[in-house]
């Protein structure tokens, strides 16, 4: 495989890297300590075209390819995990199922504000009783003449109080199961969608994460994105490109655990001389390097899948699975290698180990990543 980067690549990579540093960094401790949402950088991920990365042109996205969203959510999350997967939901989740499957009035109605960033999406699949049992859905959508009336509670629904339009599951016919499910788009605002409550997270704070319940409340049937029937098949689609985001998230968390564990050792000494220069510290940063680069390596590989048409399903559960374990492990390391400086607030290090571990459980646990790469392997 050829992983040489092209001139947009590294320029992509440069412009989300002196972006992340230059705006991004500066609040990322207070955000996480307050649980803020970065709304003002929000807004400016979508004016420099990261909200719809891979959205056309046509439909006022930025018309790149997976690997330069990769690129960028890795460089974004390497400072500030919570506005990585922020940008994740709406790149992967939102955005591209909209394209791929809603209609050119869906798409002209909303696709655009969702691309530019002017408005926030989110995904609503998972739900009190449905996480890795996804097809379980109890959300109900009951045809009423030229609309649907929605009733349920979804949860752990990220970007959920800040998001303007909810791409929502709901089962249209419960005696169809997985064939039954369909997706609505709800715009905030609609009686009867209201924000139920805000989750205290370990890590990835200033994401916003609640729980949206649903009581009759009215949808067009010209919101439903998709067939009736559709919806679980498109949700599970649009989760295959979800997690070479999370994937980019993880190996960026990683890489921040890598770069801290670094400048620390060279700085820090211990019996007259840096500890850098101890193999019991050399050998911890050498095995983390080599696991970041792999786990670079199958990220960038389930991106170039997708990017040539390609399946990409088993791909995208390896790169999760392995990235996300990496993301945690380094972490792990990173607090090790700082002692007890890595165990406080004031350094980084503690923060990284908190924001990883969601990434061996949103999207897909571990567990169902393995289920998904064993299932290509026995088909
Ligand atoms: N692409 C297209 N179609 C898919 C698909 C995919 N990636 N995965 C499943 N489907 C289709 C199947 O082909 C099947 O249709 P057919 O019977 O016509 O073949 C239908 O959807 C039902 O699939 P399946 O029987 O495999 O469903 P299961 O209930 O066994 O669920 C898992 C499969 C466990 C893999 C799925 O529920 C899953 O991924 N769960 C995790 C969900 C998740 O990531 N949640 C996080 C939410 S976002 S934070």
């Amino acid at each position: 495989m050829d992983f040489s980067f092209t001139e947009t690549h590294r320029m992509i990579r440069e412009t989300a890297r002196k972006f992340a540093e230059e705006r991004v960094a500066p609040g990322t401790i207070d955000r996480d300590e307050k649980e803020e949402f970065p709304r003002e950088i929000v807004r400016e991920l979508g004016a420099l075209g990261f909200m719809g990365m891979m959205v056309s042109e046509q439909w006022g996205g930025s018309g790149l390819d997976t690997i330069s969203y990769v690129l960028a959510i890795e460089e974004i999350s390497r400072v500030d995990a919570s506005v990585g997967v922020i940008m994740s939901v709406n790149n992967s989740l939102v955005c591209y199922g909209l394209e791929k499957v809603g209609t050119t009035e869906q798409k002209e109605k909303y696709l655009r504000e969702l691309a530019s960033g002017r408005r926030l999406g989110a995904f609503a699949l998972s739900e009190p009783e449905a996480g890795s049992d996804a097809s379980n859905q109890r959300t109900v959508a009951v045809r009423d003449g030229d609309a649907y009336l929605l009733n349920g509670t979804k949860n752990w629904i990220t970007n959920g109080s800040s998001a303007d339009l909810v791409l929502v599951m709901a089962a249209t016919d419960k005696s169809k199961g997985a064939k039954g499910i369909s997706t609505f788009l709800v715009e905030k605002g609609t009686p009867g969608f209201a924000v139920a409550k805000k989750e205290r997270k370990l890590g990835i704070r200033s994401s916003d994460t609640v729980s949206l319940s649903f009581t009759d409340c009215r949808v067009s049937a010209s919101n439903r994105i998709g067939s009736e029937g559709d919806g679980f098949r498109f949700a599970m689609q649009t989760l295959e490109g979800g997690r070479i985001g999370i994937a980019a998230q993880a190996l960026g968390i990683a890489q921040a655990c890598l770069d801290a564990s670094v400048s620390y050792a060279k700085e820090r000494k211990a019996f007259d001389r840096p500890i850098a220069e101890l193999q019991a510290i050399q050998f911890k940063l050498a095995e983390m390097a080599t696991n970041i680069d792999a786990a670079r390596m199958l990220t960038l590989k389930a991106a170039s899948a997708k990017d040539s048409g390609k399946p990409y399903g088993a791909e995208a559960a390896m790169a999760k699975l392995f990235a996300s374990k990496v993301a945690v492990q380094s972490a792990l390391e990173a607090i090790q290698i700082h002692g007890g400086y890595g165990y406080v607030r004031e350094y980084l290090v503690e923060r990284y180990l908190r924001d990883s571990k969601i990434t061996e459980i949103y999207e897909g646990t571990s567990e169902i990543q393995r289920i998904v790469i064993a299932r290509s392997l026995l088909k």
